[in-house]
């Protein structure tokens, strides 16, 4: 199946997703079984997800090492579907190029991260890509205030950085719906969120009536043994209703 990597109008992405009510779903590969890699992709194809997430972790930012520069050159090679790069390093303005951001993709760094995060973000949609701004559990929705006109998502972790299979923070639930306000009173209903962190169904459920957009799914909603994950993606879509 093969889909455009630019232009993601067509009701998926950007304020067509938004508008078109319908929500975006992202599996997480750092969860995704390497030695079924091409059969996994082909299911998340045929079952419609909308983006591949790809946690970068470099060790300092978060305690884990996880896909680097050149798992991300592959993947593009082995998929249509385009890429959301979730990146957790220090000073990600001196790495985004390395990953060579192609138009349509999303790239997200965060806010904790740089203390020049507009920099960066500016820097990624000069590329062509998509910025978005992660926040950790702690960091305040306020945080994104004077960046609403250099992103198109943000994105809240609901775990703390770095590592599948850890439990909801409860507070994140809130921090959702207190986001979406924040955007919609400024002016920004287009700007999307994207919920990261023990995505099941019944936490998805919360996030999305908290107003979540893009959903990214894990060990918690679709990586389980015994389960098909192109089976679990569409049970899972389906179970949000839209
Ligand atoms: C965590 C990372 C996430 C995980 C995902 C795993 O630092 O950013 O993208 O891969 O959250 O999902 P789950 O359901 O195991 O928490
Ligand atoms: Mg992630």
């Amino acid at each position: 199946m093969k889909r455009p990597r630019e232009g993601r109008d067509a009701g998926v992405g950007g304020v067509g997703g938004r508008a078109a009510g319908r929500i975006q779903l992202a599996p997480s590969m750092m969860c995704a079984d390497i030695s079924r890699i091409s059969e996994t992709l082909d299911a998340f194809a045929r079952s419609g997800a909308d983006w591949l997430h790809v946690d970068v972790m470099d060790g300092a930012f978060v305690p884990n090492i996880q896909l680097g520069v050149d798992y991300v050159k592959q993947l593009r090679g082995l998929s249509d579907i385009p890429l959301d790069l979730h990146l957790m390093v220090h000073e990600p303005g001196d790495k985004v190029d390395w990953f060579d951001p192609q138009p349509g993709e999303y790239v997200s760094i965060h806010y904790e991260a740089t203390p020049h995060p507009q920099r960066v973000l500016d820097t990624i949609r000069n590329k062509g890509a998509r910025p978005m701004i992660a926040l950790n559990p702690a960091t305040p929705i306020a945080s994104v205030g004077y960046l609403l006109g250099d992103i198109d998502a943000v994105l809240i972790m609901t775990v703390n950085p770095g590592y599948a299979g850890q439990s909801l923070i409860p507070s994140t639930l809130g921090k959702i719906a207190e986001l979406r306000a924040y955007l919609d009173e400024h002016g920004k209903p287009d700007i999307e969120i994207e919920v990261d962190g023990n995505v099941s169904v019944a936490n998805g459920l919360k996030m999305k009536e908290a107003g979540a957009d893009i959903f990214v799914l894990g060990s918690s909603a679709i990586f389980k043994d015994g389960v098909s994950v192109g089976d679990a993606l569409s049970d899972f879509r389906a179970a949000m209703g839209r």
